[in-house]
């Protein structure tokens, strides 16, 4: 089986009722962090998968910890650090009724709890601790997001590094997952340090908005004529379509028509799909359809993660030509 590391912040998530954050009187526990979210769709798919972090001696840690063991990835080399708190973040949800056309009041909002959290404390010693050094010579894939990036200047440091790792034999991936709150103040360092992030890993994800905030453009061939150095460029385009460059080829693959409940994590397990498809060999367009449905699991549910279908109804669905239906 093709092995994944993912490296990257886990957070406690408190998803509040529908409606303003004041009124909301109980919240639903759940997890997130980009790379955490990754991490549990690759099991899923085939993929064995170790997840490096930092948490904090506390009952969220613990919590994110046990979350992602029961998924199946491998968190021997997370590191538990008693002199800071594990992040959370409040998921505020907007009001709508569920209905396609109140979509915009439905677009959740992130507040984040995670100032001098464990995981900004990461750095690229714990890159070099024995078991972490252990999974990363071994994995065939290294994925992380520019959300680690913009942690702390040891965080950035530790991303850097991930860029140096010997390649080939081993893909490294990034997703750009542009935070603004996480670089308030820093805006222009954001736009160099990333693009650096975009050209040095071989694989990278952009969302089409968040490209057009961090590099001036969301059109899809701009940026591949921007970032021609990954061997693979998706081009996420809000909801609808996604354009995949690898090498020479150029595929654009429309999402899946759906009920949308909540979309926060959709881009994290639209990446598991792609990667886990990519590291069993499939073609691009193949690894495309995939990412839209693992993307679809987390978009009809109001938590981050991606609870998948079994692996042979996934693949059924993999197969099906919608065009044939239209
Ligand atoms: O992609 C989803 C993530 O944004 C969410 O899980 C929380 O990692 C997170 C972040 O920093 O925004």
């Amino acid at each position: 089986r093709p092995r994944a590391v993912t490296v990257g912040e886990g957070l406690a998530v408190l998803v509040a009722q529908p409606g303003p954050l004041e009124e909301s009187e109980t919240f639903e526990r759940t997890a997130g962090g980009a790379e955490a979210n990754v991490a549990t769709v690759l099991p899923q798919l085939g993929v064995e998968t170790a997840w490096l972090s930092r948490v904090g001696d506390d009952g969220f840690g613990r919590y994110l910890v046990a979350h992602l063991a029961e998924r199946g990835v491998d968190v021997s080399a997370v590191v538990t650090d008693p002199t800071r708190p594990t992040a959370v973040y409040v998921k505020e949800r907007g009001s709508g009724s569920g209905k396609a056309t109140d979509l915009a009041e439905r677009v959740s909002r992130m507040l984040y709890y995670r100032t001098g959290s464990a995981a900004s404390a990461l750095s690229p010693a714990d890159l070099a601790a024995t078991a972490a050094a252990r999974l990363l010579a071994q994995c065939d894939l290294v994925h992380f997001t520019g959300i680690t990036t913009a942690l702390s200047e040891s965080a950035t440091e530790l991303t850097e590094a991930l860029l140096t790792l010997p390649r080939p034999g081993r893909l490294v991936s990034f997703d750009l997952n542009f935070r603004p709150a996480l670089w308030a103040g820093r805006i222009e360092a954001a736009a160099e340090v990333l693009a650096r992030h975009v050209r040095g890993c071989d694989v990278v994800f952009l969302g089409a908005d968040e490209a057009g905030a961090v590099f001036g453009t969301d059109d899809a061939d701009a940026l591949r004529a921007l970032f021609p150095e990954p061997n693979q460029l998706i081009v996420k385009n809000d909801a609808h379509t996604v354009t995949g460059f690898a090498g020479d080829q150029r595929v654009e693959v429309p999402a899946l028509g759906l009920e949308v409940t909540e979309r926060i994590g959709a881009g994290d397990a639209f990446a598991g799909g792609y990667l886990a498809a990519l590291l069993h060999g499939r073609p691009l367009a193949q690894r495309l359809r995939f990412g839209h449905l693992c993307a679809a699991a987390a978009l009809t549910g109001t938590g981050d993660g991606a609870e998948l279908p079994a692996p042979a109804i996934l693949e059924q669905l993999a197969a099906v030509d919608e065009n044939a239906w239209a």
